[in-house]
């Protein structure tokens, strides 16, 4: 057994900075249910500010962000239109269905990338058999892709033909920062287009504990009362939120480093014979792994790595999903694959 630890299971394993630490032991705090907690309202106006929308909730999951635009954009048997392997369709045990009362349509995308001809294709015209569709939800980056990034203009294609067919249009953008640094744009060129954005401060921009949705004042008021509906309703939330203005501030830039540190391990894995790594476009900080090739199962691979105490997720068969974030170095993406060299030689 290994005494190192490479723990490549998620972004949000990220610790709190010594610089949020400090802010959150400082943070100034009230009731934020009464709306009094300066903290968290100083963290909801610089996500509004920061994406360029009039107002933003701070929700302690992405999950509960998402759930909250589903429930406040559609009313009850709609039809809420994703990706096939988006995580709001499959991954957020369906909120979608359970909590919000939803149709889903799923459309199959390019890396995660829904092209405007497939949702054209998808919307049917109005018939007393068909749920109305009523919004288009898209993720920026999409996990289940590889952390694939969308381009301003791939938004942009699709918010024009979801306004022109008169549908809302939500961005799970839980790393969407990641989207914005890979591409080398300012995050408002993706959220411009859009109606709302769900983004996590607890992922790579490494604080603790929450996301920001974020759209128009009469959206977020909505929202508000669905937080609420939801139990997602905090007191001196400010505490965890003062890590969040720091995550916003501080955090986005060195997210750079995380893609550098992913393309280096995509580059050594892919080299290894009978390893796939699959390579969207716009990769970031995410990739998938299919060892198919060495006749491995996903679990094989993971009970391999965990022996040279490399962690990461299963997603069987054979592929695995590995992560790069603050506490993943240069020396641990080496130390990877050297390791995963020598697994596959000795096999
Ligand atoms: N993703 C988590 C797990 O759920 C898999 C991770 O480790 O990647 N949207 C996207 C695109 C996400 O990747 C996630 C979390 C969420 C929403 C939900 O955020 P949380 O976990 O805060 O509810």
């Amino acid at each position: 057994m290994s005494d190192r630890t490479v723990d490549l299971r998620s972004d949000t394993i990220t610790l709190p900075t010594d610089e949020m630490r400090e802010a959150m032991a400082q943070a100034a705090v009230g009731d934020d249910v009464y709306g009094e907690d300066p903290t968290v309202n100083q963290l909801q106006e610089l996500a509004a500010e920061k994406v360029g929308m009039e107002a933003a909730l701070y929700v302690p999951s992405g999950t509960m962000g998402n759930t909250c635009a589903l429930l406040a954009h559609a009313q009850l048997g709609e039809e809420v239109i994703f990706e096939e392997q988006a995580h709001m369709y499959s991954w957020e045990c369906g909120n979608f269905a359970t909590i919000a009362g939803l149709a889903a349509r799923p459309i199959k995308g390019e890396n995660g990338i829904i092209p405007p001809e497939r949702l054209e294709a998808a919307l049917r015209p109005a018939n007393v058999h068909y749920p109305t569709a009523t919004l288009v939800c898209i993720e920026n980056t999409h996990n289940n892709c590889s952390g694939s990034a969308w381009t301003p203009a791939q938004v942009e294609a699709i918010s024009t033909l979801a306004r022109e067919r008169g549908l809302r249009l939500h961005i799970d953008g839980a790393r969407i920062f990641n989207a914005a640094v890979a591409v080398g744009v300012d995050v408002k060129e993706y959220t411009r287009h859009v109606d709302s954005v769900m983004f996590c401060v607890s992922k790579g921009l490494s604080a603790p504990v929450g996301s920001l949705l974020c759209g128009s004042r009469a959206f977020i008021t909505e929202a508000h009362r669905m937080r609420k509906r939801l139990g997602g309703s905090m007191r001196q939330s400010g505490f965890i939120a003062a890590a969040g203005i720091v995550a916003i501030e501080k955090m986005v830039e060195r997210l750079a480093e995380d893609h550098t540190n992913a393309r280096l391990l995509a580059e050594g894995l892919g080299a290894i014979e009978g390893i796939e790594v699959e390579q969207p476009p716009i990769p970031t900080n995410i990739l998938m792994v299919d060892v198919a090739g060495l006749g491995w199962s996903s679990e094989q691979l993971l009970e391999k790595w965990q022996a040279c105490g490399i962690r990461c997720n299963p997603r069987p068969p054979s592929r695995a999903r590995l992560v790069t974030h603050r506490h993943i170095t240069r020396q641990d993406v080496d130390y990877t694959v050297e390791m995963t060299r020598q697994l596959v030689e000795e096999r």
